[in-house]
C-alpha cells in the first residue's frame, strides 16, 4: 500500500458560488460524474484557517487576495471518493481560468475569474490528504468509524 490514498480528494465549493445559489448544481455534477460523497459539511474560515489551508500559497502575488476571499462567506466543504480521484476531480473542474477551462467542466459554467473560480480541488494525493485533514474530523467520513 502506498503512503497516499489515490482514491479521495477534497473540494470546496467556494464563496461566489454559494452566495450565487450554485451548491446543489455542482453536487449534481459531481454525483453524474460517479464521485461518491463521503464527507460534506458548510463552514465559514476563519484567517487563520484560511492561512494554514492555503499555506502553500503565502509567496504568491495574490496570496492577501486569496484569504480575502475564501473567508468571504460560507463554502461548502467536501471529501469526494473515486479512483484516480484527485486526476478525474481535476478535469472536472477544468482549468484555474474558467476562461480556459474546458466546455462541460464545473469551472466553465460556474467560474468568473481566476480569483472566484466556483471550486476548488487538490492537486495532489498528499495534498489531497493534507486538505482532508485540516477540514474533517476521522468520524466525519461515512466509510470510517464503522458506517
Ligand atoms: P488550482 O486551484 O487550479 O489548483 P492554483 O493552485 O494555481 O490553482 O491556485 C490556487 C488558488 O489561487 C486558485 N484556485 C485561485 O483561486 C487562486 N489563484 C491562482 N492564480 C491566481 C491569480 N493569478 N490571481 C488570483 N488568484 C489566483
Amino acid at each position: 500500500m502506498g503512503v497516499f490514498m489515490n482514491n479521495k480528494t477534497f473540494c470546496i465549493i467556494k464563496p461566489d458560488a454559494v452566495k450565487k445559489g450554485y451548491i446543489g448544481d455542482i453536487i449534481k455534477m459531481i454525483i453524474e460524474a460517479d464521485f461518491e460523497i463521503v464527507a460534506m459539511k458548510m463552514t465559514k474560515l476563519s484567517r487563520e484557517e484560511a492561512s494554514v489551508f492555503y499555506a502553500v500559497h503565502k509567496e504568491k502575488f495574490f496570496f492577501e487576495e486569496l484569504l480575502e476571499y475564501i473567508t468571504s462567506g460560507p463554502i461548502v466543504v467536501l471529501a469526494l471518493k473515486k479512483d484516480d480521484a484527485v486526476e478525474n476531480f481535476r478535469a472536472l473542474i477544468g482549468a484555474t481560468d474558467p476562461t480556459a477551462a474546458a466546455e462541460g467542466t464545473i469551472r466553465k459554467r460556474f467560474g468568473e475569474s481566476k480569483s472566484y473560480n466556483a471550486v476548488h480541488g487538490s492537486d495532489s494525493d498528499e495534498n489531497a490528504a493534507i486538505e482532508l485533514s485540516i477540514m474533517f474530523e476521522h468520524c466525519d467520513f461515512m466509510d470510517c468509524c464503522g458506517m
